[in-house]
């Protein structure tokens, strides 16, 4: 067994945390799992807040430089008050991811209501305005991620259902419209006493190198001390998403600093969004505890060759 060296792959920006509470000019408690993307040259930070009801609303923030970020003056997207998003919005909307194709945005959310959880999308074309399209999931759906390319005229998209028989697996679908979607199949379990065995989720919505898209996940493990979020990596192949080349058996990431450590909800790095550079970089983009919005950069062949290099089973 080789042991590598001691050196993070993921080197956290020293001006963390970039985003918190105090810097939102309405009142929220947490500032986290945002959704990331870059319009017109624009840093584009989408990010989840708690209210003091305990639901969660998201704001925008914006940056010229991806680590110094200024919010809006108001949320932008808040519970739908119409039709059939507001039975299912009721309790608050969550974890935002952003897909830029076809020259919009678009953005899954969770949508909480006494139904359940499940994935909201609505599109924009300038992160003034909102539209929501439809609600594509039933009940028990978290963390929907859309591939930024349609394959054979199809969107695609990687999402998390939940079952007592196959818990919290990753699963991929297909879609004509964005609205009807189908032909799924899982392509990624939790392995069995491993750093991700209680849970996996789709991340940040995933991205395009030379050796396949690289796609950053969430794995979660149970300890005596409650449960730990990390970040781990995979690698779908350029063609067809469905197969996975490599899944990194190590982490990436796992709550380290003091603001990732304790908070809302304790040992928790979570993402929703990274965002790849022209010089072989990413920025990787997570919630520290479910309170502060941190930043880190990875160097994208690393990320690659950790993946297919001693690779643990998709299944
Ligand atoms: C998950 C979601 C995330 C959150 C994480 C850790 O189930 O609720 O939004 O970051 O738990 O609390």
């Amino acid at each position: 067994m080789e042991f590598p060296a001691k050196r993070s792959l993921v080197q956290r920006f020293e001006g963390n945390p970039i985003l918190t509470k105090e810097q939102v000019p309405y009142t929220v408690e947490t500032v986290h799992n945002a959704g990331m993307t870059k319009a017109d040259g624009e840093y584009i930070m989408v990010f989840r807040s708690h209210l003091r009801n305990g639901r969660s609303i998201l704001g925008l923030a914006r940056s010229e430089d991806g680590f110094r970020f200024r919010p809006d003056p108001r949320p932008f997207m808040v519970p739908s008050t119409d039709g059939v998003f507001s039975e299912y919005e009721e309790f608050g909307i969550e974890d935002p991811r952003i897909c830029a194709i076809d020259g919009e945005y678009l953005i899954t959310y969770s949508a909480y209501s006494k139904h359940g959880v499940r994935i909201g999308l609505a599109r924009t074309a300038d992160f003034k305005s909102v539209e929501r399209i439809a609600l594509i999931t039933q009940a028990d759906y978290r963390n929907v991620v859309i591939f930024p390319q349609k394959f054979q005229d199809r969107f695609v998209r990687l999402d998390r259902p939940h079952s007592e028989l196959s818990p919290w697996s990753l699963w991929i679908s297909y879609s004509p419209d964005l609205i009807h979607w189908g032909d799924s199949i899982v392509v990624m379990k939790p392995a069995p006493y491993h750093w991700d065995q209680m849970k996996i989720g789709p991340g940040a919505t995933p991205f395009r190198t030379d050796k396949g898209w690289l796609h950053i996940y969430h794995g979660v493990f149970q300890t005596m001390d409650g449960a730990i979020y990390r970040l781990g990596t995979a690698l779908h192949d350029l063609e067809d998403p469905s197969k996975i080349l490599g899944i990194a058996d190590e982490w990436i990431l796992q709550p380290e600093d003091p603001w990732e450590v304790t908070g809302y909800v304790h040992n928790v790095v979570f993402t929703c969004g990274a965002i790849p550079e022209r010089d072989g970089t990413v920025k990787i983009y997570w919630g520290g505890a479910d309170t502060v919005m941190c930043v880190g950069t990875a160097i994208v062949d690393e990320l690659v060759n950790l993946c297919l290099t001693n690779p643990r089973s998709a299944c």
